[in-house]
C-alpha cells in the first residue's frame, strides 16, 4: 500500500463540522462532509444522543461520589463518549468487546443493567464479582464483554486470539480490541497488529488517540505521522477518524465490522479524539498540560456536534432536550440510590470460588472470623 495523499490513515475521515466556536446560522448544514453521513434511521440516532448524554451525566455524578468518598476510584470518559457509544451501535448480539480503559459505557448500550454496572464500582453485595475486582473495571458475561486490564496492552492480543478462535469456529462473530496511545507503546500492541494481518482475524483494533497517557503526550509516543498509519506496517486497511464525530465513527467502525464478518480481515482504526478531563480521579491535569488546549478540544465536543445535528434534523427540540435529561439524572440517581443502599458483600464469600470442596483450614478460618464480625455494616 503505498502512502498517498489520498490515504485514509494520514486524513481525518469525518461527517460533521468540527468547531462549535459561532452558532450555526438557523438551517444551516452542520455537515462538513455530508457524502460521508451514514443516514441512520431516525430511532437509532435518538438512542445514539440518549446514550451519550446518558454517559456524560453518568460520569459527572460518579466523579462527585468519589470527590464525596463513596467510592474509591473512577475514571471518566468525558469528551470520548463517541468511539464507545459508536462502536455498540455496530456490533450483533455475538460480538466480542475487549477493552481498554474508557469503553465502559459499551456494555450499557448492549443492555447491561445501570444497578449492575454500578455495584461493580461499588464492589458491594450487588456486585456478581463480589467487590473482589479492581474498582470500575467492569465486564458483563451477558453482553460479551472482557474486563479491561490495569495493565496496558494484553487485550488487544486477546481480542485478535477470540478473533481466531471465531473463525476457526464459524460462529460469524466479529471481535472489537481498544488501545489507548499510549499503550500502543506496549509489545502487545506490536503482537496483536501482526497476528491480526497474518490470520485475517475478524477483528477490529480502535486505537482512542486521546492525546494523553496521562502526563506523557502522544506525540512522544511514536514518529509515525499518525498512529493509523501503522496499519500499513502490518499489511491491513488502517482509517483515521474524527474521534468526536459519532457519525464518521459510526460509518468507519461499522464498514470494518461488515468486513470482518464478511472475512476480509482486521482493520486498523485511530480514533482522534481527546480526554477533557482527569485521567482519573487520582490524576490532577492542571500540572502537565494547559487550559488553552482543553479549551480548544472543548469546542469541539462531540455531544454539542451531534447535538446540532439532530436538531437540524428536526429531532430535538429544547423541550425533548430538557425533557430527556431530566429522564436520565432521575434515572442515574435512582440506580445510584439503589446501589448505595446495598451492604457490603457478605464476609463469607471471602471464601468461596476457589476451591470446589472448602479445604479444612479455610472452613477454620471461616468459622473464626464470623465468630468474631458476623454481621458486616451498611455503607
Ligand atoms: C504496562 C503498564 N505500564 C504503565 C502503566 C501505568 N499507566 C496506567 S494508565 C497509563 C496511561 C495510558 O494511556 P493511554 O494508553 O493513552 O490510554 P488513556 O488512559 O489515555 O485512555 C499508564 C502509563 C500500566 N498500567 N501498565
Amino acid at each position: 500500500m503505498a502512502l498517498s495523499p489520498d490515504d485514509p490513515t494520514l486524513g481525518l475521515f469525518q461527517v460533521l463540522r468540527e468547531d462549535l466556536s459561532e452558532p450555526l446560522p438557523e438551517g444551516e448544514d452542520p455537515r462538513s462532509h455530508p457524502e460521508n453521513d451514514p443516514e441512520l434511521s431516525e430511532d437509532t440516532l435518538r438512542a445514539m444522543f440518549r446514550h451519550m448524554l446518558r454517559v456524560r451525566l453518568l460520569d459527572e455524578r460518579m466523579m462527585m461520589r468519589q470527590r464525596q468518598g463513596r467510592i474509591g476510584f473512577f475514571g471518566a470518559i468525558t469528551g470520548q463518549e463517541a468511539t464507545p457509544i459508536a462502536t455498540a451501535f455496530c456490533l450483533e448480539e455475538k460480538d466480542w468487546v475487549f477493552p481498554a480503559l474508557r469503553e465502559n459505557a459499551i456494555m450499557l448500550v448492549r443492555g447491561f443493567p445501570l444497578t449492575q454496572w454500578l455495584a461493580q464500582v461499588y464492589g458491594n453485595s450487588l456486585d456478581v464479582l463480589k467487590g473482589r475486582q479492581m474498582p470500575s473495571h467492569m465486564s458483563g458475561r451477558s453482553v460479551n464483554q472482557v474486563s479491561w486490564s490495569s495493565c496496558l496492552g494484553p487485550q488487544l492480543p486477546q481480542a485478535v486470539g477470540a478473533a481466531m478462535a471465531a473463525k476457526y469456529k464459524k460462529t460469524g462473530a466479529v471481535t472489537i480490541g481498544f488501545i489507548g496511545d499510549g499503550a500502543t507503546s506496549e509489545p502487545d500492541f506490536h503482537c496483536a497488529m501482526n497476528f491480526a494481518g497474518v490470520s485475517n482475524a475478524p477483528c477490529v483494533m480502535i486505537c482512542q488517540n486521546n492525546h494523553w497517557a496521562i502526563s506523557v503526550p502522544s506525540k512522544k509516543q511514536t514518529r509515525s505521522a499518525t498512529f493509523a498509519v501503522k496499519a500499513h506496517a502490518y499489511g491491513i486497511p488502517g482509517v483515521r477518524v474524527d474521534g468526536n464525530d459519532i457519525l464518521a465513527l459510526r460509518a468507519v467502525i461499522g464498514e470494518a465490522v461488515d468486513r470482518a464478518r464478511k472475512g476480509e480481515g482486521p482493520t486498523f482504526i485511530e480514533a482522534v479524539t481527546y480526554r477533557i478531563g482527569a485521567h482519573s480521579s487520582s490524576d490532577d491535569p492542571t500540572v502537565y498540560r494547559s487550559d488553552e488546549e482543553v479549551e480548544l478540544w472543548r469546542r469541539k465536543d462531540p455531544i454539542q456536534r451531534f447535538e446540532r445535528y439532530m436538531r437540524f434534523k428536526g429531532l430535538l427540540s429544547d423541550d425533548e432536550r430538557a425533557q430527556l435529561e431530566k429522564e436520565l439524572v432521575e434515572e442515574i440517581l435512582a440506580a445510584i440510590e439503589n446501589v448505595e443502599s446495598a451492604a457490603p458483600p457478605a464476609r463469607e464469600t471471602l471464601f468461596e470460588d476457589v476451591f470446589e470442596e472448602r479445604p479444612w483450614h479455610l472452613a477454620e478460618q471461616q468459622d473464626e472470623l464470623l465468630e468474631h464480625d458476623p454481621a458486616p455494616s451498611a455503607h
